[in-house]
């Protein structure tokens, strides 16, 4: 049996980021891109020609699954939803089915008979998937074509695809009771398993919890040729085995920066020498808006007027850059740009000294983007100090730290042996010291705080 399909997840439509209008639209195009990949047809859209992008990666496909998260809340507005029916008509038209789990995004309201992700259903525009979950007993049933509802379905004979929707904390019983289920299912010889799943891989984003420990999807690995993951919006394939293809749009401005990502083709031949993958996983990146963020640092600024001569010859020289990336006949990306201008560091001037304004008019003149945000994490120089004396930065650090320790009753009667242990952190970490010799180091001082360090 040979297939190719289609998985994307994350698309967020009905996100007006930054209050824009035409932010609003791209999470549209973002999808609508996806689709021109599964059907291999670019139309031409408000007023552009059809964009080629990936040529590496060839369209149709055979299915395309859809990980959850296809709206980003779930009251939607009546655009919105003509996003979606536009362009999951297209998918319907070319015969391509669209099979779907519900996101978090997405879910129902509890009081609610019944969510957007259903009305598609209802509407034969997706195959949703899921199963019943009571207590510890996970209960599946074939996709009923007059209900429009059950746990898998297959889109051909051979390839059978098992969703289970967004469960949040108790993703890891449902996955582990899941997988009871399937070891029982009866396999037929060279049947190729997808399971599908709103959920991430512990460790895979720093910052965002609801991801399962490897170990824990693990006891899939047995029923399954593939794991099709949303949710997290960074991509990764681990093991050639469990994907997520990341959001084709960027639902933040750090987003940017994972690429490729968006969607990923799978081509299955189950027809190979035992031993051989049965699938090659081509990652493909999808257009979307330019959005970059750029960084510059106050400390060197002497006065107002040094830091906007500094700030024009950086921002000029990233606006340069940025310009003949996008002009690159390889570059998909849209214009005008999102840019977020970050300035940190110490400023060397009076705060009230700092012209926002002019800063934000002067990434307007460098860029001319859609959006131009600057967002200032400059930390403030107003802490109590004697004029007179002149101090070392380092010896200026220690005392403030010292301060910050007195005002807290838990440290202040050692508050300087707390700041020179707080130097000494802040010293191992800028020299990349691994993270447990840091918990040892923090671990030493907390048993022995009133020692010497
Ligand atoms: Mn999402």
């Amino acid at each position: 049996m040979k297939t190719r399909f289609l998985h994307c997840a994350d698309i967020h439509l009905g996100y007006q980021q930054y209050g824009e209008k035409e932010r609003f639209n791209d999470f549209a195009a973002a999808f609508h891109a996806v689709i021109d990949k599964a059907t291999g047809i670019y139309p031409a859209r408000r007023g552009q020609p059809g964009l080629h992008f990936d040529p590496q990666i060839v369209g149709p496909v055979d299915f395309v699954l859809l990980a959850g998260d296809l709206f980003h809340k779930r009251a939607i507005d009546a655009l919105t939803l003509n996003q979606a029916i536009r362009g999951l008509r297209r998918l319907r038209d070319a015969g391509i089915p669209c099979i779907a789990v519900e996101g978090n995004h997405e879910r129902a309201y509890y009081d609610e008979a019944i969510g957007w992700m259903k009305f598609l259903a209802l509407q034969d525009l997706i195959i949703l998937l899921d199963a019943e979950i009571d207590g510890d007993t996970l209960t599946i049933q074939p996709w009923d074509p007059v209900r429009r509802q059950g746990s898998y379905y297959e889109p051909k004979p051979g390839v059978r695809i098992y969703g289970l929707r967004y469960c949040g904390a108790s993703t890891g019983t449902a996955v582990t009771a899941y997988a009871r289920v399937l070891a029982e299912q009866p396999v037929s010889d060279g049947a190729y398993t997808i399971f599908m799943a709103h959920a991430g891989v512990e460790g895979q984003m720093d910052d965002k919890a609801g991801g399962l420990a490897y170990r824990q999807w693990a006891t899939l690995r047995e029923q399954t040729d593939y794991i099709a993951l949303g949710h997290f919006h960074r991509p990764f394939i681990l093991d050639d085995w469990i994907c997520n293809p990341g959001s084709p749009e960027s639902c933040t401005i750090r987003e940017a920066d994972w690429t490729p990502r968006g969607y990923l083709i799978i081509e299955v031949d189950t027809e190979q020498p035992v031993g051989a993958p049965r699938h090659r996983i081509l990652s493909g990146n999808t257009p979307r808006r330019a959005m970059r963020h750029y960084t510059f640092r106050t400390d060197h600024a002497s006065s107002p007027d040094a830091l906007m001569a500094q700030l024009t010859e950086f921002l000029q020289r990233k606006a340069q850059e940025l310009s003949r990336e996008l002009k690159h006949p390889s570059a998909t990306e849209s214009t005008p740009p999102v840019v977020e201008l970050y300035l940190t560091g110490v400023l060397p001037f009076e705060r009230r000294s700092l012209e926002l304004k002019a800063i934000e008019l002067l990434v307007r003149e460098s860029f001319a983007p859609l959006i131009g945000v600057v967002k200032t994490q400059i930390q403030s120089t107003d802490y109590p100090i004697e004029r007179d004396t002149v101090v070392t930065r380092s010896e200026l650090e220690r005392r403030v730290l010292e301060g910050l320790f007195e005002r807290d009753t838990r440290y202040a009667r050692d508050s300087d042996k707390w700041a020179r242990a707080a130097v000494a952190l802040k010293q191992m970490a800028l020299a990349g010291t691994p993270a447990d010799t840091i918990l040892d180091e923090i671990n030493a001082h907390l048993r022995q705080p009133a020692q010497e360090v």
